[in-house]
């Protein structure tokens, strides 16, 4: 009796008693299987993978699902092109999509597929049940069809004769056809808006949508196709398949087993309805009218909340598989790796406009904030450590008032960002979280442990400033890890703590003591912007040429002896060598130089396996400054022949030789 008051009076209070933890069900949209897809799509993976860490890391029970969407007219004529069939094509294009959100490490619950048969049969059902209903009947369509948006206008909804979505080509098209009838649910779909009006964020979009399709009035929305087949067949009447739309919103719920029959599998009862949809600005539409209306017409609650995010555009002109400089997640991640991709993303899309990018825009923003911020931040604070202190973090309780503003800084980071979080602002969010790096750098400035190191006397007073920017550190890292969980857990690591439960992150002085490593990683190496570049260049305009025309090759300048003397070159010995994980091109080598030994990162993967290489003598650069690929500093370079086809051949000494033999 007691509980079920507690349960209708304050529902937090009621979960705590019961030791339950609330639900949170949080999706992305499922991505189109026409194509591989580029970081805009895969943006949003990764912001939608954010929010729901950081929701699991506040303790919440948090259900994730993405996936494909993998019907309709647009794959079928691909597949045709690519001359296989639409679910040979569709499960190549699956696959290449689980492997790029698994890259950037997208922590799905469930990947769902509109081509799972649970998925296809309670399509139909749904189907049924609203043509039973009487919200679905059968009527005859003429009007305008955009094949690329899978979407019927009418003449007055044209813009300059031109799809109004896309502004592309539209054709004129009829067709008996089913039709849902829309307006029925208009005037209950505008109350619902009224009562909750943090349904639709960015509220700008939720002025778009009223003024735009509810006010002038909803048409009848046209639910079925009879001019192509691939797609979930009408099953009483399977000349049509089901409108590509009404069969993709419903992963939402089948996602977590939801029964047309009324007998649902567990997660739809503990999960639906939704916390929220995350997905781009042109299909609010679809999410915010098509979707709740569905929902309403089979009685189940509509979800909490929808967050349309702009998108991500790129700086200098469109992405263009032509031009070849569409950004793809993956070759970022090969430069950069991972983290610095997540980071760069969510922290260039603000919330109420797109955000720009560029190649030379994540190196600059690499440099200034992972390599010169945080990453500075860390190092500087446990080099000080172990230099003044053998390592040992401790506070000796020697305060000052400059330290008030810090600890001051970082505990209120916690209740900062859960703001930004709660408001979808995810960006700023994450400038919270650099406020407070920022904040302990400066603090390093202002107490200048190297001068309080000369003076015996000051001793406690150095410990109790390092104690602070350890704290800080480990604050900040904890905040920061939903985002960068692999680079906080090296923090983590190295600083020789544990990651700081959410709720403790309100108090300072937490940690007790630790002793940090003697030997800590570079966490972001500063990048040679103009080196990358150059390369990042030559990959576009590989990437553009006619695949016929053979690259032209480069004739460089003549050199002096003493250009030539600069470069330091060694025979070396293999000694280990595997593959990076993250990447299809790079093996790291672990090579021995006599007594010293190195670890390599080398663009031969596609030319050697790791055991071909074990053991053998190549020849390589050891003086050319150390490189970060994928996370790994690389320490210099092996030389490679290339042959006219692309193979490449590692160069070896003729005779055995000792390795560290330098070459001449
Ligand atoms: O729309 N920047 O799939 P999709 C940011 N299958 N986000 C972008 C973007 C960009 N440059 N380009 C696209 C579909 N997106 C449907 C969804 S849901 C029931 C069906 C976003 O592969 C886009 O807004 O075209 C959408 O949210 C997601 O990527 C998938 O787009």
């Amino acid at each position: 009796m007691m509980k079920l008051c507690v349960k209708i009076y304050d529902k937090k209070k009621y979960l705590e008693i019961n030791k339950l933890k609330e639900k949170y069900y949080i999706t992305t949209a499922i991505a189109y299987t026409s194509g591989k897809p580029h970081i805009g799509n895969t943006y949003e993976a990764i912001l939608a993978d954010s929010m729901a860490r950081f929701k699991r890391y506040q303790g919440y029970d948090v259900f994730f699902q993405t996936g494909t969407d993998e019907h309709g007219q647009k794959i079928e004529e691909k597949a045709s092109v690519a001359g296989v069939s639409p679910k040979v094509f569709v499960d190549g294009v699956a696959d290449e999509i689980k492997r790029i959100w698994n890259l950037v490490g997208v922590s799905y619950d469930k990947f769902i597929r509109t081509t799972d048969e649970y998925h296809e049969k309670q399509v139909q059902k749904i189907f049924k049940k609203l043509y039973e209903k009487g919200d679905i009947y059968k009527g005859s369509y003429e009007g305008w069809y955009c094949t690329p948006c899978e979407s019927f206008w009418t003449e007055s909804q044209l813009v300059d004769g031109k799809c109004p979505d896309c502004g592309r080509p539209v054709v004129k098209s009829q067709e008996e056809a089913y039709f849902f009838k829309m307006s029925k649910y208009a005037d209950r779909l505008m109350e619902y808006y009224n009562e909750h009006p943090e349904f639709i964020t960015p509220v700008s979009r939720k002025n778009e949508m009223v003024n735009n399709f509810l006010k002038p009035g909803l048409q009848d929305l046209c639910v079925s196709r009879s001019t192509f087949k691939w797609g979930i067949p009408v099953d009483f009447d399977n000349k049509h398949v089901v409108y590509v739309w009404l069969d993709a919103l419903t992963n939402y719920i089948t996602g977590v087993g939801y029964d047309a029959d009324g007998n649902h599998l567990d997660g739809y009862n503990k999960f639906w309805p939704a916390d929220v949809h995350v997905i781009g600005k042109d299909i609010i539409r679809f999410h915010t009218i098509y979707w709740p209306i569905f929902l309403m017409a089979l009685d189940i609650p509509l979800p909490k909340r929808v967050y349309g995010h702009g998108w991500l555009l790129q700086d200098g002109g469109k992405m263009s598989k032509s031009k070849g400089n569409v950004m793809y997640a993956d070759d970022l991640v090969d430069y950069f790796g991972k983290d610095a991709v997540r980071y760069y993303v969510l922290n260039a899309m603000p919330q109420d406009n797109d955000g720009l990018i560029s190649w030379e825009s994540v190196i600059d923003t690499i440099n200034s904030d992972l390599a010169n911020i945080f990453g500075n931040l860390v190092s500087r604070t446990i080099a000080m450590s172990n230099k003044y202190f053998g390592g040992l973090v401790k506070d000796a309780n020697v305060n000052e008032p400059v330290d008030a503003e810090l600890k001051e800084v970082a505990t209120s980071a916690v209740k900062k960002v859960t703001a930004k979080m709660d408001e979808f602002r995810i960006s700023d969010a994450l400038s919270e979280v650099f406020t407070l790096f920022r904040r302990a750098n400066k603090y390093i400035d202002e107490t200048m442990p190297w001068v309080l190191a000369k003076d015996e006397s000051k001793k406690d007073r150095l410990a109790t400033v390092l104690y602070n920017l350890t704290e800080s550190i480990v604050i900040g890292a904890s905040l920061l890890y939903p985002f960068l969980s692999d680079t906080c857990k090296k923090v983590f690591a190295m600083l020789n703590v544990e990651l700081r439960g959410y709720d403790q992150l309100g108090e300072f002085g937490k940690l007790t003591q630790t002793t940090v490593t003697a030997s800590p990683e570079i966490l972001f190496a500063r990048l040679d912007g103009a080196k990358i570049m150059e390369s990042v260049n030559a990959m576009i305009a590989s990437r553009s040429k006619p695949e016929i025309t053979q690259p032209k090759k480069e004739e460089k300048p003549m050199i002096d002896i003493e250009d030539f003397a600069k470069v330091e070159l060694k025979v070396a010995k293999v000694i280990a060598c595997e593959k990076v994980e993250k990447s299809k091109k790079l093996l790291k080598l672990t090579v021995k130089l006599g007594e010293e030994t190195r670890t390599v990162v080398s663009g031969i993967a596609n030319a050697y396996t790791p055991e071909e290489l074990i053991g053998k003598k190549i020849t390589m650069v050891t003086n050319l400054k150390p490189a970060k690929l994928c996370g790994i500093v690389s320490e210099g370079m092996i030389l490679c022949a290339e042959g006219e086809d692309g193979t490449l051949s590692v160069l070896s000494p003729a005779r055995d030789v000792e390795d560290g033999s330098s070459i001449s």
